[in-house]
């Protein structure tokens, strides 16, 4: 149940400084402003904005391991200059301060902008992220369609739980998050444009959906999960509605129009406009981004050993496997789509925009114990209208597009390298063993692995949540630092007694668990900076020189993108690098094992996905052996 946040009005206003008129919370429904969700959105603090020196310090910090002496020299000029008495940062700095005096995050909608919606690479691999579940244990279509009915159901029942306002709020080192999200998942749907997309939420409409979407065999239907009384279908009447739709879609000829939603988003925005311009379509198309999510019912994939299984399925999770696999079986711009496979594979992939992966799998977490419990009940037989197939017409021009959109997918689908390695040596039970924080203990092993192969450090972006403030995204932890640095060399370092390597390793772990927690408190200077930039983008001023400095291209050029996203049920989360020569990594630790996912690019001769799996693994037992053979030191 909703946790009340003790703060009122006045509270906010202490911690906001000025009390935030009701209009500026997002649009909802007339139950929803008289609801729980607003007075504990209200009491959320707002971000704040860290102070212009404190930045400008922590940023040279955080260049030193990663940039040349003679570059931080030249930086540490550049922000001299910056920050004068008089100077350009000052009046950077005050319009940031009016701006987060008139929002309700000075941020957000920034930072939704920049790093989404005119992010113009595909979605699919560059932007969402996939999520593998547990191999179900159905192996053909029959059982397919019965798991992916209970699946329904379950999303039903946590939809309830949204739209009744009786999502448990959660917490944060003790502190009450903010809750916007789960309202900005369902229903939803990224938009293509020419130069920026958009993100619409039918959730917010007078009349919202009643419907999802399914795609099977590359054919898309509508399919009504409500009765007239607004009662849900039950899981053995979704099963009917899916095999009727299943059996209208035996054939896999068609065109697959969704495979236009993996391309390069000025591409599929221009395409989009052909598309939409016959009427039939449009309706289809409208249909599907007004849908709860989409459902997508794969085709089988090849048979592989177990090890292999889970890379492939964190793969088809991502893109799809290519236009000869299910690459064509989605609407990529949907915010959920949850995908079912004839092998039990099951897992979703999200369009990001609207949400980080916490609230995606407090939902998937719920859907899956939801599918575990559920029971067959015998659901009074009533004829249920036939799902409505959505049609396309498909130009010359159209189909050319589509030809486009499978090479460039096929591509892409090639160039990607995927690793997932369960770790089962251990998991959070043996840094927590040795008072360590197991998130920061993970990094630590992540910079040893990438220090063993490179013998240097990288720019590395771990994700940290601001969901502590109100309508809070992301803020970057920087996880190379100095002390990181100095573990990383001494580990192997011959001439280095244990002592030594682990007094380095636990400052290491205590400075980066320091940093997260500047991050999550809105302290860190990711953010700020980029806040800074727009600022002087907004006010038509020339870009800042720290902008264009090549330490700040290096300080964001991550070869190591990571994100720690925990969850329930014993998942997979995976995304691709964020840069050609770079690796995306997603942990999601337990309490005696540790899921990761390893992504790299194959054009790049550099980098290998598997390697740097090994290479965690190698390092995080080298550590435990540590731990185990240094005797601990006096409190
Ligand atoms: N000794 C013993 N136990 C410790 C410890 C120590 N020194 N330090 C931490 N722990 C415990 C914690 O109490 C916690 O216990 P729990 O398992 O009972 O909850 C556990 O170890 C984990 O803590 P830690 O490893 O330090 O990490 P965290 O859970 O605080 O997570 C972040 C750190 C950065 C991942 C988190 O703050 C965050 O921001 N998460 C969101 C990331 C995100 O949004 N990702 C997706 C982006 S789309
Ligand atoms: C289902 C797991 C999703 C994890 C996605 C994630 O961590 O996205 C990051 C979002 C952010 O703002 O930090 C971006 N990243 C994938 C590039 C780390």
């Amino acid at each position: 149940m909703w946790k009340f946040c003790s703060r009122t009005a006045g509270g906010m206003a202490k911690t906001c400084g000025l009390v935030r008129p009701c209009h500026l919370v997002k649009p909802v429904s007339a139950t929803r402003v008289a609801g729980r969700y607003l007075s504990h959105q209200r009491g959320l603090p707002c971000l704040p904005l860290p102070p212009l020196q404190q930045t400008c310090e922590r940023y040279i910090t955080a260049l030193e391991p990663i940039v040349e002496a003679d570059e931080l020299m030249h930086t540490k000029e550049l922000l001299e200059d910056f920050t004068k008495t008089g100077g350009l940062g000052e009046r950077l700095q005050e319009g940031l301060e009016k701006r987060a005096q008139r929002t309700e995050n000075w941020l957000s909608e920034w930072w939704v902008r920049v790093a989404y919606l005119e992010y113009r690479m595909p979605v699919v691999v560059h932007s969402s992220p996939g999520l593998v579940l547990p191999r179900m244990d159905f192996r053909d279509k029959q059982g397919q369609i019965s798991f992916a009915a209970k699946l329904i159901a379950g999303v039903l029942d946590f939809k309830t739980m949204i739209d009744n306002e009786t999502l448990p709020v959660e917490f944060l080192g003790g502190k009450p998050l903010c809750m916007n999200q789960y309202y900005e998942v369902l229903s939803s749907c990224r938009i293509p444009g020419v130069k920026k997309d958009s993100v619409v939420n039918h959730a917010k409409s007078s009349s919202p959906p009643k419907h999802i979407s399914v795609v099977h065999n590359f054919q898309f239907f509508q399919l009504d999960v409500y009765h007239h009384d607004g009662t849900p279908l039950t899981a053995d009447q979704l099963c009917v509605q899916l095999e009727k739709i299943c059996s209208a879609s035996s054939e896999s000829d068609a065109e697959p129009v969704g495979i236009l939603t993996t391309q390069h988003r000025d591409r599929w925005g221009k395409a989009y406009l052909r598309l939409i311009s016959d009427k039939t379509n449009r309706e289809s198309v409208v249909a599907v981004q007004r849908s709860i999510f989409t459902l997508c019912l794969d085709g089988a994939t090849s048979q592989c050993s177990d090890d292999v299984y889970r890379s492939s399925a964190a793969v088809q999770m991502l893109h799809g496997g290519g236009s000869g696999g299910n690459s064509g079986n989605r609407w990529f711009d949907k915010t959920l789509q949850f995908i079912v496979g004839e092998d039990g594979t099951c897992g979703a992939n999200y369009e990001h925009a609207p949400a980080e992966g916490p609230p995606i799998v407090a939902l998937i977490d719920h859907v899956v114990e939801y599918t575990r419990k559920s029971e067959a009940i015998q659901a009074v037989v009533v004829p249920l209208p036939e799902p409505q197939k959505l049609q396309f017409n498909i130009t010359a021009e159209m189909k050319e597009d589509i030809e486009e959109a499978k090479v460039s997918m096929n591509m892409l689908a090639q160039d990607l390298d995927m690793k997932v390695m369960m770790f089962g040596h251990f998991g959070k039970n043996v840094p927590k063993a040795h008072r360590m924080s197991p998130d920061a203990f993970i990094q630590m092993a992540l910079q040893l692995a990438y220090y063993r192969m490179y013998r240097r450090c990288c720019a590395t972006y771990e994700s940290a949540s601001l969901r502590m403030y109100r309508l809070g995204r992301t803020d970057t932890i920087r996880s190379a630092s100095t002390a990181s640095t100095s573990f990383v060399k001494a580990f192997d370092d011959p001439s280095k007694q244990n002592p030594e390597k682990m007094d380095l390793l636990e400052k290491a772990v205590k400075a980066h668990r320091s940093y997260t927690n500047m991050a999550i408190s809105g302290q860190a200077i990711d953010r700020h900076l980029l806040g800074l930039k727009m600022q002087a983008l907004e006010e038509k001023l020339s870009v800042p020189a720290i902008f264009t400095d090549a330490a700040y291209a290096k300080a964001l050029h991550y070869q190591l993108s990571t994100s720690q996203v925990p969850s329930k049920t014993d998942c997979v989360m995976c995304f691709g690098p964020v840069v050609s020569n770079g690796y995306g990594v997603c942990y999601n630790p337990m309490n005696d094992h540790i899921n990761f996912a390893v992504s790299s690019f194959n054009a790049c001769t550099e980098t290998d996905a598997g390697r740097l799996a090994q290479a965690v693994e190698d390092a995080l037992l080298d550590m435990r052996t540590l731990l185990d053979q240094t005797p601990r030191a006096k409190l």
